[in-house]
């Protein structure tokens, strides 16, 4: 899948790009059963809900050999490469179960965290999701600031030794004020980000970003996969693997043949 010219402007301008049907439903299918596979997994890389269930999965490229390969997508890895103009490595994977009545994310850049934690030094590189539900309007979208990148890191520490993920997550946290927030939602509006599942979204890991409650009983479930420049590796290792790569090798892309069989193995 190559990427037109007038993409890769869109990707500068607005911060990201969608594009429709990048996998099928086969494809859609086995990369939905892998991650549900994972979400069961007892382990510290899985976030729960206040009632024990899971709603993020951290790493899952380290975990699952599926969803490895779709990290190794070359309908995720060339357009990376291209927007980039680079080789890329994966600095962060995550699954993401937007269950009814489940967790907000509240507005961050995913670079916050990548470079004063994990010590990536430029802000250069993709968070790329994966839609594996229908995502409309009514299931809790991503919503996002367009040409919020333009702006550099604009979030703060959130320090909250109450939180219940204190340890694990929130000592980590950089969200976005309520007065930068309505700066930059003046400034450049807002936007929610849909489409089928199958659908894949790259978007500058810069771009101010979050979702509200899903209050619908319809499932949200995605995949990220977050890629930067190989010359653009963390340098700090304070976070597990599963949150922040050791792996700084250029990723050899893969095709769908190679991610299929991986299901009927
Ligand atoms: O899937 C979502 O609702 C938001 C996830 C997100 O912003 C992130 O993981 O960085």
């Amino acid at each position: 899948m190559d990427l037109t010219d007038n993409q890769c402007q869109e990707f500068r301008d607005r911060g990201w790009l969608v594009i429709p049907n990048v996998f099928d439903k086969e494809e859609v299918q086995l990369l939905s059963d892998a991650a549900l596979e994972v979400l069961e997994r007892p382990g510290p890389e899985v976030g729960r809900e206040a009632d024990g269930s899971p709603h993020v999965s951290w790493g899952m490229h380290l975990f699952s050999e599926q969803l490895a390969l779709l990290c190794r997508h070359k309908n995720l890895v060339n357009p990376s490469r291209t927007l980039l103009n680079s080789d890329v490595y994966v600095h962060q994977s995550r699954i993401n179960l937007k269950q009814t009545n489940g967790s907000i994310v509240a507005w961050h850049q995913d670079f916050g965290t990548y470079h004063r934690v994990d010590g990536v030094p430029e802000p250069r590189g993709i968070m790329i999701a994966v839609f594996l539900d229908d995502v409309t309007e009514v299931n809790a979208p991503l919503l996002a600031v367009p040409r919020s990148h333009q702006e550099g890191l604009v979030s703060t520490a959130r320090v909250d030794p109450d939180a219940p993920d204190f340890d694990q997550v929130s000592k980590y946290r950089y969200d976005i004020s309520d007065e930068t927030m309505t700066r930059l939602v003046d400034n450049y509006g807002l936007e929610t980000i849909t489409g089928q599942a199958g659908s894949v979204v790259f978007m500058d890991m810069t771009i101010v970003h979050g979702s509200t409650v899903n209050i619908s009983p319809l499932r949200r479930l995605l995949l990220y996969v977050n890629v930067c420049p190989v010359d653009n590796r963390g340098e700090s290792f304070e976070r597990p693997e599963y949150y922040a790569a050791r792996d700084f090798s250029p990723i050899i892309p893969i095709d769908s043949a190679e991610l299929l069989a991986s299901g009927h193995a």
